[in-house]
């Protein structure tokens, strides 16, 4: 038998509880998985900007993402939430699931082939682990009580890998609270497909779309093509991951000093031990 290889890494900044003393670090959130399914809730905590977050770092790390819109039970116009979430996520498919009715369970199930692996991640309290249960058809994880309001509690502490019925693997992940990219320049280019198309027509290659003749991007914009807070939200993540990049070359920086320092002090003992 031939093992394919599949290498996939979905990674975000190591978030540090104290932000003086962070650490620039790599985090895996899951490796080798085929499917990411991004989980987002359709109540009031929707966040269309930290849906595209997750989509870049997702289309970055190798494996497709699918976004899944849960709680379609609590929102009164499913088919504008599909609209809303579909401009924000081009070239992926958006699916409305809602544990409570098993509405979208089934495209779910389709979205993964048998032996397959997909990992579900998003917010605390968006589903996740309902969603699991359903696709499982057992209570198989423990999920947020109806009577908790769930204010900054995760319920799933851990990873967790299950085998579905139909041949595929899940993996139920513990809430995060943010994620900042760690490295996206493949996957932001993907998630934002359409601002990079725009951008291609600028008039200069290295056009900054700040206010520069022929800029396509800037045309669009005013053209009423391409919404601005989409815009600004690509500039947001483009100018965080260039932050995170040069902390990247300050950590490798300091590990390369600290290694020549500890060079010369061996050598100075060599030296030393010569000299005697
Ligand atoms: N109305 C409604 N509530 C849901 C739905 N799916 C899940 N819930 C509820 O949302 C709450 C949180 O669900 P969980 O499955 O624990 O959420 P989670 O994403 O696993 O949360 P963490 O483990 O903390 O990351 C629970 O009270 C669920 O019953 C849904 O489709 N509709
Ligand atoms: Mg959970
Ligand atoms: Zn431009």
């Amino acid at each position: 038998m031939r093992v394919l290889e599949r290498r996939t890494k979905l990674s975000r900044m190591r978030p540090s509880p104290n932000p003086r003393s962070q650490r620039t670090e790599e985090q895996v959130l899951a490796a080798n998985v085929d499917a990411v399914f991004v989980v987002a809730a359709l109540n009031r905590d929707f966040n269309p900007r930290r849906l595209e977050r997750y989509l870049a770092a997702v289309w970055e790390s190798g494996a497709r993402p699918v976004v899944v819109l849960n709680k379609a039970d609590l929102h009164d116009d499913v088919p504008r939430a599909i609209r809303e979430a579909e401009a924000l996520s081009t070239g992926t498919e958006v699916i409305t699931t809602s544990t409570l009715t098993g509405e979208g369970i089934d495209s779910m199930r389709a979205r993964l082939k048998p032996g397959e692996t997909a990992v579900l991640v998003g917010s605390s309290g968006v589903g996740k682990s309902s969603l699991i249960n359903c696709l499982l058809d057992e209570d198989a994880l423990a999920v947020r009580g109806i009577r908790d309001d769930g204010r900054g509690r995760h319920t799933t502490a851990s990873r967790q890998l299950l085998m579905l019925p139909g041949g595929g693997v899940v993996i139920d992940t513990p809430g995060l609270r943010e994620l900042t990219l760690w490295e996206a320049n493949v996957g932001l280019e993907r998630a934002f497909s359409e601002v990079d198309e725009f951008a291609r027509e600028c008039a200069f290659r290295n056009c900054r779309h700040a206010g520069e003749p022929g800029c396509a991007v800037r045309e669009a914009i005013d053209e009423g093509d391409l919404p601005e807070d989409r815009f600004v939200s690509y500039q947001k993540l483009e100018r965080e991951l260039a932050f995170t990049a040069r902390r990247q070359d300050k950590a490798l920086e300091i590990a390369e000093r600290k290694r020549w320092k500890q060079i010369h002090k061996q050598n100075r003992e060599r030296i030393k031990f010569r000299g005697r």
